[in-house]
């Protein structure tokens, strides 16, 4: 059992928690996400959840519902636990939800660090880890890339040093969880109360490196015991451990399907230089293509920026052009509500069916 402080509470949470004023309530860290089931870890507490009834019916829009490493105010009563709020989020990660209307879907929350694996036998993608970045930044963690299998790759720090130059201000490591290589470089970034991710492409390490810092505390089932609402005891899945260095690591296996969300911040973060440069374009709403006084085609020309750099700034800013496009064809809230509405009335035209003997 984990005493609030080594879940990651912070004073910032302690006052959100306290603002609620109510002492009937007690603080809780989500640690898995089951449908309609939540379990929360607290102080000796391990317990399978469900929403109350107001909060489910205050909750429209499916962003609102909590997720992996939540913090919760729950009521605990004769052995069941059911939340009560959601205290608001320090940082998230968010997906890019799927379908046409699209809406930024938070798979974590109140993540400090995320650790952007790329593998060194592949070719490492600076692209795809910039992409990568600019979905860390968006939703205010700290990214640390970490270029894994460093046991097979000779020049390794070669590659390391390109991606330092290329992605200025961000950390990047190398190491090896079969060789044990580089581990102890992590531990600064390991420490406790800190909650860590890991984000990268199938066979880019993670689980190998997660297995690593959490060492034999780490059980491969990620099961952990808790009571149910009747007080029985179940086993169910946790995805949400405290590592021996003290740091939190949230493994859950819906982060390796994260898509892309980007916003401009985002996007302006990691082409600093782009974004520098096109301050000095001559129109305002320069689009650095064929323009008269572009700076960033100037700077291309001038070897200052690399064609294929300025290529993929340009093709990500018009995916986040058209996905901005898709959001707006709607307002928020509006189609949840009103398919809460039409569900109602189908449910209800099912029932009349049913009770006047027609089949539909
Ligand atoms: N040589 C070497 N192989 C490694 C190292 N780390 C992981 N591997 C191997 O790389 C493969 C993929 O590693 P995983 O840790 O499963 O990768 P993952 O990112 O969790 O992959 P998914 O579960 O598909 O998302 C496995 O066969 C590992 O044994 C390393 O440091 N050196
Ligand atoms: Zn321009």
């Amino acid at each position: 059992m984990h005493d609030l402080i080594s879940l990651g509470w912070s004073q910032v949470f302690e006052s959100l928690f306290l603002s609620l004023n109510d002492p009937t309530l007690v603080p809780a860290r989500v640690a898995a996400v089951d449908r309609g089931r939540w379990t929360l870890l607290g102080p000796d507490l391990a317990v399978s959840a469900t929403l109350s009834g107001r909060l489910s019916n205050q909750t429209l829009n499916a962003e609102d519902l909590p997720v992996v490493g939540d913090w919760v105010a729950a009521r605990m009563e004769g052995g069941s636990a059911m939340i009560e709020h959601v205290l608001p989020r320090r940082t998230s990660l968010m997906r890019k939800a799927a379908g046409r209307a699209q809406r930024a879907q938070p798979l974590c929350a109140n993540i400090d660090l995320v650790i952007v694996a790329s593998a060194l036998d592949a070719k490492v993608s600076p692209n795809r880890v910039e992409r990568t970045l600019a979905v860390v930044w968006d939703g205010g963690a700290v990214p640390l890339v970490v270029l894994t299998k460093v046991d097979l790759a000779p020049d390794a720090e070669e590659i390391a040093d390109e991606l330092r130059a290329r992605l200025l201000g961000v950390d990047v490591v190398a190491t090896s969880s079969r060789a044990e290589d580089g581990l102890d470089a992590l531990r600064p970034y390991l420490q406790p109360g800190r909650t860590v991710v890991l984000l990268g492409a199938s066979g880019a390490g993670k689980s190998s490196l997660v297995n690593r810092i959490l060492g034999q505390e780490h059980q491969a089932t990620g099961e952990v015991r808790a009571d149910d609402a009747r007080g029985r005891h179940v086993t169910t899945r946790r995805e949400l451990f405290v590592a021996p260095s003290g740091a939190i690591v949230v493994d859950t296996p819906g982060l390796r399907e994260l898509g892309l969300w980007e916003a401009e911040g985002g996007l302006d973060a990691v082409f600093a230089d782009i974004a520098a440069l096109a301050l000095k374009c001559r129109f305002r709403d320069c689009s650095h293509s064929d323009e008269p006084g572009c700076a960033v085609v100037r700077a291309v020309g001038q070897g200052q920026i690399a064609p294929d750099r300025l290529e993929h700034y340009l093709r990500l800013r018009a995916e986040l052009a058209s996905s901005r496009e898709r959001l707006e064809a709607r307002s928020p809230g509006h189609d949840d509500k009103r398919w809460k509405t039409v569900s109602k009335s189908l449910r209800q035209r099912d029932k009349l069916h049913n009770k006047l003997g027609l089949k539909h």
